[in-house]
């Protein structure tokens, strides 16, 4: 659906009201005078951000423009429904903000149906779910340990509890065991197969989850929460037209605020359960009233705002960056003699096996992070250790790339990640690195990131020029 002329109508030029940048111009300044305690933790984030080599795999940078949308007034407007069919009056604009969002959503992923208001991908999935499966029907999912997400049928999650979930695991390389998917889809005919992950390096052959998805007639979920800026700009194969329905998160990999996506492409008049209600309608209707009251329209804002971004070329050149980084950092850290699962990587995500190496993945993330580099503790298959602990490290390129980092910077950030995993000990659990060393790799790391600014992200420079002219 375009923005309806309707909509368009009902826009009238503001005039010289207060606007959105006097309105945040002026937030910024009183928020510093009457919340100083506040203000200075955002300013010490911001900071930190600056200096500080993110490498979380689920983690991007958001554009300045993103985050001005998503502190924008619109926030105030409550509207339950849909554009066209809300609950409340004084929806306008926000209607064709709602509207702008799902078109740019269509465009920057080819889809025929998006739903932009689930607050987070977790919601979208228990939406989806729920829409697809009767309480106790079966689901296949891939297991929380094998690096699929809580919401794919995990005992801790509600979805392990409201549904009989199956899962399938990897082989020993480490890939999907796509013959288990087979064996195990015939066995307990899921009426619902996930295929996406939370932790794999792999590309996930969706063409191939469908084809056993049809052999029992099963809907195919795709959660590409993690691939989602991989797959919008051609990086990784689409589920968009293969899958009934995509979810995925709007901030891991699309520089977007917190929030999901629900997407259908040419499945979306597809009936479902009922054999008459399409998929579409069925989705929007698993979202509100099922799921969700009213939307955030802020975060939808937003999220228009970085769909824009993600349609530019420059996002698809920073895609392609972020896997020739993480194949570049995959192939440094094999050579420093680190067990990287998988033997490397087809997107973003390298995980290390560093328990081998005599470290805890709590340990290696604490060291790093004392270092300024963030990666995060991660189960691995056959992990052994609970899950605060954990034998295995993540690590993730999308904001190196965003930043413009490139192959050889990411020679010198796997030498840096050697370092401090070399210097430390599996009971190092305080992070007790050599005050020489971290000192050393700190300042290398806020030397990279003077080289390598986060884009769109005022500088020390800007700032001060800023602070002259005030
Ligand atoms: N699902 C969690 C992760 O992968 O880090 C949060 O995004």
């Amino acid at each position: 659906m375009t923005p309806t002329a309707t909509a368009r109508k009902q826009l009238r030029t503001p005039g010289r009201t207060p606007d959105q940048v006097g309105l945040l111009n002026r937030g910024a300044q009183r928020l510093i005078s009457t919340d100083p305690e506040l203000a200075s933790l955002l300013d010490a984030e911001v900071h930190r951000q600056a200096v500080t080599l993110a490498m979380v795999a689920s983690s991007s940078t958001a554009d300045s423009s993103v985050l001005a949308a998503g502190a924008a007034a619109v926030t105030n407007v409550t509207a339950e429904g849909y554009p066209g069919a809300r609950y409340h009056p004084g929806t306008a604009y926000f209607d064709s903000i709602e509207l702008l969002a799902v078109e740019r959503a269509k465009t920057a992923f080819g889809a025929q149906y998006a739903n932009v208001q689930p607050h987070s991908c977790s919601s979208a999935n228990l939406a989806v779910l729920s829409a697809l499966l009767p309480p106790g029907g079966t689901l296949l999912g891939l297991e929380l340990d094998s690096g699929g997400h809580l919401t794919h049928g995990a005992r801790a999650s509600v979805t392990g509890h409201q549904f009989k979930a199956v899962h399938y695991g990897l082989d020993a390389a480490g890939l999907i065991d796509y013959d288990t998917v087979a064996a195990l889809t015939r066995e307990h005919r899921p009426t619902v197969i996930i295929a996406g992950a939370s932790a794999y390096p792999r590309t996930i052959d969706f063409a191939r989850f469908r084809a056993i998805a049809d052999s029992v007639g099963a809907y195919l979920l795709a959660d590409i929460s993690h691939i989602a800026g991989l797959v919008a700009a051609g990086q990784h194969p689409s589920p968009i037209d293969v899958a009934h329905v995509t979810t995925t998160s709007t901030y891991k990999q699309l520089g977007g605020p917190r929030g999901g996506l629900i997407l259908i492409g040419r499945e979306h008049t597809t009936p479902g359960p009922d054999g008459v209600t399409p998929l579409a309608l069925l989705m929007d209707r698993a979202v509100f009233p099922r799921f969700q009251g009213t939307p955030d329209p802020a975060a939808i804002a937003a999220k228009a705002r970085a769909l824009a971004l993600v349609a530019e070329r420059e996002f698809q050149h920073t895609a392609r960056r972020i896997v020739e980084d993480a194949s570049a950092l995959a192939d440094e850290l094999r050579s420093l003699g680190h067990h990287v699962l998988t033997g490397g990587t087809d997107n973003h995500m390298v995980l290390l096996d560093v328990v081998r190496e005599g470290v805890t993945g709590i340990a290696a993330e604490r060291a790093l992070e004392e270092c300024g580099i963030l990666a995060n503790r991660n189960r691995i298959p056959g992990d052994v250790l609970p899950p605060m602990v954990t034998s295995g490290l993540r690590l993730g390129t999308n904001q190196l790339a965003q930043r413009g980092m490139g192959v050889a910077e990411m020679k010198h950030c796997a030498q840096l990640v050697d370092s401090v995993l070399a210097a430390i000990s599996r009971d190092d659990l305080d992070a007790a690195v050599d005050p020489g060393l971290r000192n050393r790799v700190r300042g290398e790391v806020e030397e990279l990131c003077t080289r390598f600014p986060l884009p769109s992200y005022p500088t020390p420079k800007d700032d001060q020029e800023g602070a002259e002219a005030r």
